[in-house]
Order: structure tokens, then sequence, then C-alpha cells
């Protein structure tokens, strides 16, 4: 399997994270979106990154990634099959894809994207105005780490999803702070600590040059 893109995208990692925890191989094949090559934008029509090539089957969108990887690899479960911890896993993914990365996403840009990749100023006020949107959205997600070893009652895409936009905030020099979310803190390092996410860290160290 080829996963297409840059691991400073969460929605990369999470798809590199996802091979990894159901022990599949997949080569990284990073992709700049503003210079697509004919093969990536094949599989990825609007040209997003992540996308996946499985043999003659090509797909883009990291949820729908992840639904084709579970259906074809069920065990480990990343989405139970227990409704309501299944609904869970997909909440907390979409609070990772359209709450965090939204909002934390002009940290990433306007610290990291725009001075390394593109050569430009990034906007300090825009990251400032991100960093304290995020903050107001960290005390729910500290509440449920509070409640178990996971976000939800196992391990799911939604742990993996939240995550990995921590990761991608760091390459802005963003930490969670240990001290005002202590439970989401604790649960962010467990979530480090598994060897499957470890696994896609060396990955994408490797792609990323280290
Ligand atoms: N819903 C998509 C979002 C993918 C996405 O927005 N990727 C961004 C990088 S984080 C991208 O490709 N941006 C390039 C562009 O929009 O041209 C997913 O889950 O894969």
């Amino acid at each position: 399997m080829q996963i297409y893109g840059f691991p400073i995208s969460p929605f990369v990692r999470k798809v590199m994270v996802a091979c990894a925890e159901k022990g599949l191989a997949a080569e990284v094949i990073p992709v700049n979106p503003g210079q697509p090559p004919e093969d990536f934008l094949a599989a990825s029509p609007y040209r997003k990154i992540p996308a996946l090539a499985d043999s003659d089957f090509t797909l883009a969108d990291s949820t729908a990634i992840v639904t084709y990887l579970e259906a074809l690899h069920p065990a480990p479960a990343l989405l139970p099959a227990d409704p309501r911890a299944r609904a869970m896993a997909v909440w907390f993914e979409e609070v990772a894809d359209t709450i965090l990365t939204t909002e934390g996403g002009p940290m990433l840009f306007n610290r990291f994207v725009a001075p390394k990749f593109l050569g430009i100023e990034g906007d300090e006020a825009k990251a400032v105005e991100a960093e304290e949107k995020l903050a107001t959205r960290l005390g729910y997600l500290d509440q449920q780490a509070a409640t178990g070893e996971w976000l939800g009652d196992s391990f799911t895409i939604g742990d993996i999803a939240v995550a990995s936009v921590f990761r991608s905030l760091a390459y802005a020099g963003w930490e969670l702070d240990a001290a005002a979310y202590p439970s989401l803190a604790a649960w962010y390092g467990r979530v480090c600590a598994r060897p499957g996410w470890q696994a896609a860290a060396a990955q994408e160290a490797a792609v990323m040059g280290g």
C-alpha cells in the first residue's frame, strides 16, 4: 500500500498510525498538494492529502481510507462494533478533524508551513488567535480523558485523530499545557507510547528528514 502526503498533516498521520496499529505495511510517498504528481491526482481528485493506493484501488480522504482499512482488516478494531462506542469513536475523530484542525490550523500554517515551505512570513496575530481559540476546546477533552485510559471505552480512531492534531501542532512549537489539562496530557503520553504510534513516528521522522 502507498499513502500519499506529508505527515505534518494530521490527516496523513491518522492514516499512517491506523496502518501501523493494524500491522499493515504502507509506504509514505511525500506529496505537496501544490505540485501534485499525476498518480496522486488520479487518487485524490480534489488534491487533498492523504490519498491511498492499494494495488489498483485508490482513495482519498483520511476517514474514507480508515473506513476501508477497517473493513479490510477488522482487527484490532479502530471502529468498535458496539453502536455507542463506534459512534463515540467517530465523534472524537470529527472533533479532531473539524474543530481542532480548523481552529489550530492557522497556527501550523503561520508558524511552520508559511516560513518553512512557502518561504513567506507567517501572520503571527493569526497564529496567536488560533492558539487562544484552540485552548477553549481542550477542557471538554480533558474531562473525557479523565474518565478512563482512552477518550472512549477503548483505543479508537478518535484517539488517533485527536493525538495526531496535537503532534502536528508541535511543528509550530505548540505544546499541550499539562498543568491546565493534566488528564489530557497523560492520555496523550499513553497514545504516543503505543507501538503503533511509535512505528508511524519513526516513519514520519524518516520522511521529514529526522
Ligand atoms: N477531510 C480530509 C481533509 C484533508 C485535508 O484538508 N488535507 C489538507 C492538508 S492538512 C490538504 O490537502 N490541503 C491542501 C489543499 O487544500 O490544497 C481528510 O480527512 O483527509
